[in-house]
């Protein structure tokens, strides 16, 4: 039988990574042969930070992707540059509009991948298994504070973590990535670029407690992201500062010569509320230009 080989997506992020090397461990288990790679040379620190405080090694596992006589299997994600279909995919994001007529896709509204993966194996997981599982939910879920998270894996996990003994407060502030402010390109944390239409944005976030105390911080990020939007040539610059002890979220809109704020009650997510505001903001622009041609 092939070998199957397990690849999270670009860039990968903390679920990716982990709910792959939990899907080795748990292949291993049942007797496949398997292997987890990351083919990226690059992991951003915040990420690397968690795997070492769970004494992961992520270099161990970064390699390019073998091409012959194996199978793949996608998780966290169902697009990557492959030299062929992968074999199954797991995923969590069931909005994408991504069809296909592989027999083994699975993408269901779960917390992370892992939860996705623990639950297809239940009776094979270990402590160490539901460790990987628990972090990697909060993780993705800013601790269960995110909309993206399921009540029934929340429930789930608790009942799993009850069951090992694992005190869910030693992962908790993990879980919060909070962003290191000292770090001076802090305010690009979470780089995107984007292109709408005919317009070129960008947008970072940062997440941080203690809000009020970071105010200076705040303030020096917006006037240099006003000079980052002019040396640019951009639209616009969102900066989301993510209130992590309120799980409510700022959004500052800099353009080149002012910008606009608004405050959400909720932790907002970027691909859910704030991209597709600005696009609803390119589109509208365009009807009033259309309107006075
Ligand atoms: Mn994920």
């Amino acid at each position: 039988m092939k070998d199957f080989i397990i690849i999270g997506h670009d860039n990968p992020d903390v679920d990716s990574i982990l709910s792959g090397i939990l899907l080795d461990r748990l292949m291993k288990k049942k007797g496949y042969s398997s292997s987890f790679i990351i083919p990226d040379k690059n992991i951003e620190s915040d990420t690397l930070d968690v795997l070492n405080y769970l004494g992961i090694d992520a270099s161990s596992f970064q390699s390019s992707i073998p091409e012959d006589n194996v199978n793949y299997i996608l998780v966290d994600h169902h697009d990557r540059v492959l030299p062929r279909m992968p074999y199954m995919i797991i995923d969590h994001h069931p909005d994408n509009k991504f069809v296909t007529d592989n027999e083994f896709y699975i993408n269901s509204f779960s917390s992370s991948t892992s939860c996705i993966i623990g639950k297809m194996f239940e009776n094979l997981l270990d402590r160490d298994d539901i460790i990987l599982i628990l972090v990697s939910a909060l993780v993705d879920t800013a601790s269960f504070h995110s909309k993206k998270t399921n009540p029934e894996d929340t429930i789930w996990l608790f009942s799993k973590c009850r069951e090992f003994s694992i005190n869910i407060d030693d992962y908790y502030k993990l879980g919060l990535c909070l962003t290191d402010l000292s770090d001076s390109n802090a305010m690009f944390h979470g780089l995107k670029k984007y292109h709408y239409k005919d317009k070129f944005f960008e947008s970072s976030y940062i997440q941080i407690q203690d809000v009020h105390n970071s105010h200076e911080f705040i303030n020096n990020a917006l006037l240099k992201l006003m000079d980052y939007v002019k040396q640019n040539n951009l639209y616009l610059f969102a900066f989301i500062v993510h209130d992590m002890d309120f799980f409510s979220s700022f959004v500052f809109t800099v353009y080149s010569n002012y910008l606009t704020y608004k405050r959400y009650d909720s932790y907002i997510s970027r691909g859910n509320n704030v991209v597709p505001s600005i696009h609803q903001a390119i589109d509208e622009e365009n009807i009033i230009k259309i309107k006075r041609k």
